[in-house]
């Protein structure tokens, strides 16, 4: 049988996010690795299997081409039920999809690669502030989404409970993440309970940028 094919990158958090469900989910899979510094995300050859020039995407076995962390991670979810990456009930699933988008619809699309890009050479930030602008948009989120996490009887081991939801699969990406620019964790004392109990995970660690083909 085809093997699936994710095009990522060792470091992007959305890879790692999405690295990690493959591995929960227990799927085999090849990787198709693009340096990003580099801009191999926008060869011809990979902009004929993803236009937006943006990694992951994941070929699956049939040849669809699925982009979008978020998208691949609900995908992997219907088709490989087990282990479940949503709760069982609606209430939940819902607690789990907000506190998934905190991370990946307001925290990430501000950091990404080509938004820090476009700050320095278009409006002149240097490295300090675009560090300091990094670091200002992990606390928006970080600061309300401790609160929501630290405060809720629904909170477990993990985000959701005492099994894992893709919810911290998007949250330990970014911690990883916010290594490169040094955000303090301090402040986040249950985000970063969480992310260290995920990381005892072997699926999860397995994930982590250093343990990939194109590590540097
Ligand atoms: N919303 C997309 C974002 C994908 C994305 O922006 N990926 C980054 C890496 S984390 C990327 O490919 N950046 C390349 C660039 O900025 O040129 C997702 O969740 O998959």
């Amino acid at each position: 049988m085809t093997r699936p094919i994710l095009h990522g990158y060792f470091r992007s958090s959305t890879s790692i996010r999405t690295r990690m469900a493959l591995n929960l989910k227990g799927i085999e899979y090849d990787q198709v690795t693009h340096h990003l510094r580099k801009g191999e995300q926008k060869d011809e050859a990979y902009l004929k299997v993803n236009p937006q020039g943006l990694v992951p995407a994941l070929v699956w076995t049939d040849g669809q081409v699925i982009p979008q962390s978020m998208a691949i991670m609900e995908f992997l979810d219907e088709v490989v039920p087990q282990p479940p990456l949503l709760p069982a009930d609606a209430g939940g699933r819902a607690r789990v999809r907000s506190l998934t988008q905190m991370i990946c619809c307001d925290i990430h699309p501000l950091n990404n690669m080509r938004v820090l890009k476009a700050i320095g050479t278009r409006f002149g930030a240097d490295d300090e502030a675009t560090a300091a602008w990094f670091r200002y948009w992990v606390a928006e989120t970080f600061r309300p989404l401790e609160q929501m996490l630290a405060h809720s009887d629904q909170t477990g081991r993990f985000c959701h409970g005492d099994e894992i939801t893709m919810a911290d699969l998007a949250l330990v990406s970014q911690i990883i993440n916010n290594r490169r620019f040094d955000v303090p964790m301090a402040a986040y004392p249950t985000l970063q309970r969480i992310a260290d109990a995920c990381l005892e995970v072997p699926a999860i660690e397995r994930a982590l940028p250093q343990h990939q083909p194109d590590a540097e």
